[in-house]
């Protein structure tokens, strides 16, 4: 019995490809020529006979086996509060493969991206959204659902989202993470759904490198250069400093302009003020490419209100498709500690919400991500605190879209006046 178990699990590591490989045996001395090769300022050379170099790509062959396609709810109760059960994104129903998403005509597919490949953490920012916890654990989905009090709307009520799991992620270096973060990002844009729109996806990091699959990904599926991305950040993050690689969490904007993915006007910044990555030449050089920016500075001259019609304005007069990148760091450190490089003097979440809300509610929102949460250096639970509530005003703005509401800056009048 004992044998017969342990030659199937053998047989199972075999499939998958794990352990069982005969590496093919390399002298010392030949080991020791890959660092010389290093030394001398070659590229880092992987080792492709290594057993478990594909593991962390090697999807489950399984996944649709057996059970009809669609949104699987894997909570055992019809109404409950998210800390009793699964911990999923909202503590919504999954989704494992394309036809789920079909099947279900699934609006918004949350997927996490845990990328590492810098010194500084950016970890456990997916997990962490899954993480029920305090006050917010009261925003959940099912019969337990509860509206927002500006819009009225609840939006995981009002339409259809799962969380889709992560992306494959090579935990010691990020180059081969990204193709494989850029084809799930992909996957979930090309759901066609009945009313003519596609699955929205919804990428919670892991590091702003993540910026460039993720709108690579979305402009994948609606063309190079029709898509849209609404930056906000502490930094401008078209760093020059790559230090040889392809992409780093401080130059995509550069990077995704490089491959003409997206055009130069269709870059609109917000709450610019950190010097790495931003200095008086680099602002030069974007003001000539005709990127767009609105930095604190610019706050601090006009006021919030003036800026924030600014950018509204300037995403409804550009692309068709809107794609939201949202760096935590942009929000002050008081509201979020939680993050790699934080940046004092940053927007407040009474500026946040409505900015989100507005956006995702009054443009053609088809990708959303936010990025650089580091969880682990937040001690009294503020910077998730503030990430969910940013994620649900963004659900909250297109539940208003989809209610067919085109007011701008709605809100419900009995949120705004109580009628005395
Ligand atoms: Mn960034």
């Amino acid at each position: 019995m004992q044998t017969k178990k342990i030659t199937a699990v053998l047989s199972l590591f075999t499939a998958l490809g794990i352990g069982t490989q005969v590496q093919a045996q390399e002298s010392a001395e030949e080991l020791a020529r890959q660092w010389d090769a290093v030394e001398q300022g070659g590229d880092i050379p992987l080792n492709a006979n290594s057993p478990t170099n594909n593991t962390w790509r090697q999807m489950r062959e399984d996944l649709g086996k057996g059970r009809e396609p669609g949104p699987i709810n894997v909570q055992r109760w019809a109404g409950n509060y998210p800390w009793v059960g699964m911990p999923t994104m909202f503590h919504l129903p999954v989704a494992l493969t394309p036809e789920d998403l079909a099947a279900g005509q699934v609006e918004i597919a949350f997927m996490g991206a845990e990328l590492v490949g810098d010194p500084r953490a950016r970890t456990w920012g997916p997990a962490e959204m899954r993480n029920p916890h305090r006050s917010e654990v009261y925003h959940t989905w099912g019969e337990m659902a509860m509206p927002e009090l500006d819009t009225g709307r609840t939006a995981l009520s009002e339409m259809v989202a799962v969380d889709y799991g992560d992306a494959p992620i090579d935990p010691f270096g990020m180059e081969r993470s990204i193709p494989e973060i850029r084809k799930m990002v992909r996957e979930i844009a090309s759901t066609e759904l009945a009313n003519g729109k596609r699955t929205i996806p919804f990428i919670i990091g892991g590091g702003h490198a993540l910026m460039y699959p993720d709108v690579a990904g979305v402009a994948d599926v609606y063309g190079k250069g029709n898509v849209a991305v609404i930056h906000f950040d502490a930094h401008a993050d078209y760093s020059t400093a790559d230090f040889g690689r392809l992409v780093t969490h401080g130059n995509p904007v550069r990077r995704l302009l490089m491959e003409d993915l997206v055009k130069p006007e269709h870059i609109i910044q917000v709450g610019l003020r950190g010097p790495t990555s931003t200095d008086l030449e680099t602002l030069d050089w974007a003001r000539e490419q005709g990127i767009r920016y609105h930095m604190m500075a610019e706050v601090e001259k006009d006021g919030w209100q003036k800026v924030m019609d600014r950018v509204i304005k300037e995403a409804r007069n550009s692309a068709e498709n809107i794609f939201i990148s949202f760096d935590i760091d942009v929000v002050d450190p008081a509201f979020i500690p939680g993050t790699s490089t934080p940046e004092p003097g940053g927007l407040y979440m009474r500026e946040t919400l409505p900015l989100i809300r507005r956006l995702c509610a009054e443009t053609n929102v088809v990708g959303f991500e936010l990025v650089e949460l580091r969880p682990d250096s937040d001690p009294g639970y503020t910077t998730m605190l503030n990430a969910k509530a940013i994620t649900r005003q963004c659900l909250n703005g297109l539940a208003v879209r989809k209610a067919g509401i085109t007011k701008a800056n709605y809100l419900n009048p009995v949120m705004t006046d109580d009628g005395q």
